[in-house]
């Protein structure tokens, strides 16, 4: 088949930039390696900055997110017995919505057929070739029978373990890592969350974060070592260890219950530049990855999304190729601002097993300078809301 561009990977970023394309007139084609609801029950993000709501509400696609959605004005910060509040709305006017990603992903899927929007699921053997070029194709299999994609940009949305990033030629890329030394370890329940508001934990025996999905289902976090089994983890023992590192207030509103899901998730900051090479655009998890400490993840697909959007309507609109080539850095410059806010969070908010006691100290100096002052948490709220695109 011939289509103007052939998307790799339907999580969020394939699917949203899918319909954005659809409804800018372009045509484009969804291929995904797994089942609908493969990709359904991966549960990850949980936080949504205004420029993914506003990409819901440019679709049309955000009754439900309306319906259903927790709009948050601030969060906290937990320190032993302090809990820090940062006041979002008040500092930056602006809020985030608490809504699943599996919720957004499941807008997106169920908008497909209404808007022509084509995904094939269970595409294996996934190929990009002649990426170099003004014509590039992709080859894949389904149902056995080989298929092959002709098309004029490939968008590479297939995630951190996906072929996209990897087609483009060795030497053409840079990569930055930095892998940390625990794992988050994540639970789901359907239990009232424990607060309003969600709480980031920094406590002698670790990381907790409780999160929440609705006021009746919630979403915690710890981080553990990278050892860990998750099958070492009865749901009595994560709801100790939590009922500690959140401190007693939070601990006393805690209602326990039976997990539904239960997984570690190792943590890394990775950013692949460029995030284009000839006809290849690379956007979300498949050119970065940040630890979910800021919240970020979903959300830089999402911007991704709006850059990939914004360049390839130029090109098929009015035959811009410059727009083009100014993706990678567009869509860099607003990666590089939140892996730093995510880094920066994961170190203020982690015990790390190589920290002595200057590197506590240096995290009790910059949460009493938070706790004092409105410079520092207006810096802290207008990057958890998300910086402008
Ligand atoms: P995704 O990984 O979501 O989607 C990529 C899609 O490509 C998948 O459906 C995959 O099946 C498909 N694919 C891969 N290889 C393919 C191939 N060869 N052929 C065809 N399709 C292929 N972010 C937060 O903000 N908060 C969190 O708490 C959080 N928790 C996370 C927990 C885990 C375990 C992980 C892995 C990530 C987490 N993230 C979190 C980040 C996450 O939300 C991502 O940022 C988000 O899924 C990015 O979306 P995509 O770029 O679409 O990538
Ligand atoms: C979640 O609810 O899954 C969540 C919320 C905030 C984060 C990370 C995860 O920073």
């Amino acid at each position: 088949m011939k289509t103007q561009v052939c998307i790799i990977g339907a999580g969020p970023a394939g699917l949203l930039l899918g319909h954005l394309l659809r409804a800018e007139g372009i045509d484009c084609i969804v291929l995904e390696q797994r089942t609908g609801d493969y990709v359904l029950g991966r549960i990850r993000a949980g936080v949504l900055e205004q420029v993914t709501v506003g990409l819901m509400e440019r679709l049309g696609l955000d009754a439900r997110m309306k319906a259903e959605g927790l709009p948050h004005d601030g969060f906290n910060l937990a320190d032993g017995e302090r809990l820090i509040h940062i006041d979002i709305a008040a500092l930056t006017g602006k809020q985030v919505m608490v809504y699943g990603q599996t919720e957004i992903t499941r807008d997106l899927m169920d908008a497909c057929d209404e808007r022509g929007l084509q995904v094939v699921y269970e595409a294996e053997n996934v190929a990009l070739h002649d990426i170099d070029g003004d014509t590039p194709y992709v080859t894949y299999t389904k149902d056995g029978a080989e298929q092959r994609v002709d098309c004029r940009f490939i968008a590479g949305c297939d995630g951190f373990h996906g072929p996209s990033r990897k087609s483009v030629p060795a030497g053409v890329g840079k990569e930055f890592e930095r892998v940390y030394p625990f794992g988050w370890l994540g639970m789901l329940t359907d239990v009232p969350p424990c607060n309003h508001e969600l709480i980031y934990a920094n406590h002698e025996r670790g990381f907790a974060l409780a999160s929440m999905r609705s006021e009746t289902r919630s979403r915690y976090y710890i981080d553990v070592p990278l050892t860990e089994k998750i099958e070492d983890w009865s749901d009595e023992r994560v709801w100790d260890e939590l009922a500690i590192r959140l401190g007693p207030d939070a601990a006393a509103n805690i209602t326990r219950g039976p997990s539904i899901e239960k997984s570690i998730a190792p943590l890394r900051s990775y950013v692949f530049a460029p995030m284009r090479h000839g006809s290849l655009l690379l956007c979300g998890d498949s050119a970065h990855i940040v630890p979910p400490t800021g919240a970020k993840g979903l959300n830089l697909a999402a911007s991704d999304v709006y850059y990939a959007t914004e360049a390839l309507g130029a090109f098929f609109g009015r035959n811009d190729v410059a727009a083009i080539g100014a993706y990678s850095d567009k869509a860099l410059a607003r990666v590089w601002k939140s892996e730093r806010f995510s880094w920066s969070l994961t170190r203020l908010m982690h015990r790390f097993p190589e920290d002595g006691p200057f590197e506590r100290a240096m995290q009790v100096a910059e949460l009493d300078y938070i706790a004092s002052s409105r410079a520092a948490q207006t810096s802290i709220a207008e990057n958890y809301v998300g910086l402008p695109v």
